[in-house]
């Protein structure tokens, strides 16, 4: 099948697996990147083994498996629990993820701050071993527990029947939608993700309606912080992150992200911003199979990529479509799933 199947459950070491490659992965250390890459490799091998596994032999028979994995897989089955999951949980693990949840801090920085001595999020308060945060960092360390919880559907909804009447008396043609976890139904979001977009058949476009509508939606108290301004607003296609709440007392932050894209790409824009990201990496698999390659704005054929680094396009390639979800999931001959139906 080309979306995630029911394969996941039949493997129950895969979890603890995954718990032990993701602390790996934390870590700082070359040996620690190697032995989550070869858990990752294990891990992959186990989810396409198509029967439980049920014995140490059976485990080490699986290619890619070797004996310290398979005797991992062994305790997950006997005890539930994998020990060398509680040893390799150390300190530095603990700390750079707490400080990864601060916005705009990667890995890099996150160890930076632990290597100059700061453990909590006070010591960075604190500027503890002179450690220097930049302005969204600043911000992200403020509202810390606000964006790190989600908020209920209810008050995405509340939100954005406030930003909607605001954004249309700009323009009454613009196309204004809420995407991601909302559109696809969930109970709660992580933030807000508003697609806006315009009609081009009267000769006008929504150049620099960002600019407008931003200051509008910061006087009303809707819009609250900044956290990525697009570089010219006068482009179609533009992002803009920040922080937002609903205009009452004792209302919390929220996470939010405007989207502008040409009136051409909206399909292509609304397939993507809905997700979720892995729906997302199956559809560019299986686009990619065929010899498409899907993106935000499009549906393309004849992308010609750098051998060395596939990142790099060396031909931007013809658009095949781009207007509408239905089209491109007909040509990438995947049968059409409501957004509520794109889940991993
Ligand atoms: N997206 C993606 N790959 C990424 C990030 C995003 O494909 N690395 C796409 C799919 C997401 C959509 O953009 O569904 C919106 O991104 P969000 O990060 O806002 O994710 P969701 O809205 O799906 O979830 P959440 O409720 O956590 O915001
Ligand atoms: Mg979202
Ligand atoms: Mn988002």
């Amino acid at each position: 099948g080309w979306t995630c199947d029911s394969k996941e459950s039949r493997q129950l070491s895969i979890p603890k697996l995954q718990e032990l490659q993701e602390l790996h992965k934390a870590k700082v250390g070359e040996e620690d990147h190697w032995r989550a890459y070869s858990y990752n490799k294990s891990i992959r091998a186990i989810r396409n083994y198509p029967k439980r596994i049920r014995s140490y032999s059976e485990a080490r028979n699986i290619p890619g498996v070797g004996d310290k994995t398979a005797l991992k897989i062994m305790e997950i089955l006997s005890t539930g629990d994998l020990r060398r999951i509680n040893y390799e949980r150390t300190d530095d693990v603990e700390v750079t993820r707490l400080f990864q949840g601060i916005y705009g801090v990667g890995q890099s920085t996150a160890f930076k701050w632990y290597a100059a001595g700061s453990r909590t999020l006070d010591d960075l308060r604190n500027q503890k071993g002179g450690v220097c945060l930049n302005s969204v960092q600043v911000i992200g360390l403020q509202h810390y527990d606000d964006i790190n919880s989600r908020m209920p559907r209810s008050e995405a909804k509340a939100i954005f029947d406030l930003i909607k009447p605001l954004a249309l008396s700009l323009d009454p043609r613009l196309f204004v939608e809420i995407m991601g976890s909302y559109r696809r139904g969930k109970l709660d979001c992580g933030d807000i993700d508003i697609l806006i977009t315009r009609p081009i058949d009267d000769d006008k476009t929504h150049s620099g309606l960002l600019a407008r509508l931003l200051p509008i939606l910061r006087k009303e108290g809707i819009i609250t912080e900044d956290l990525a301004i697009p570089g010219d607003f006068k482009e179609l296609e533009c992002v803009y992150r920040g922080l937002c709440r609903l205009p009452q007392e004792g209302s919390r932050r929220r996470r939010i992200d405007f989207l502008t894209v040409p009136w051409e790409s909206r399909g292509a824009a609304l397939l993507y911003y809905t997700g979720d990201d892995i729906f997302n990496r199956a559809m560019r698999l299986k686009a990619n199979k065929m010899g498409y390659s899907l993106n935000q704005r499009g549906l393309f054929t004849g992308v010609v990529r750098d051998p060395r680094d596939s990142r790099i396009k060396n031909n931007e390639g013809t658009l095949v479509a781009s207007e509408t979800e239905q089209e491109i999931f007909r040509i990438l001959n995947v049968p059409w799933q409501e957004p509520h139906e794109r889940i991993r």
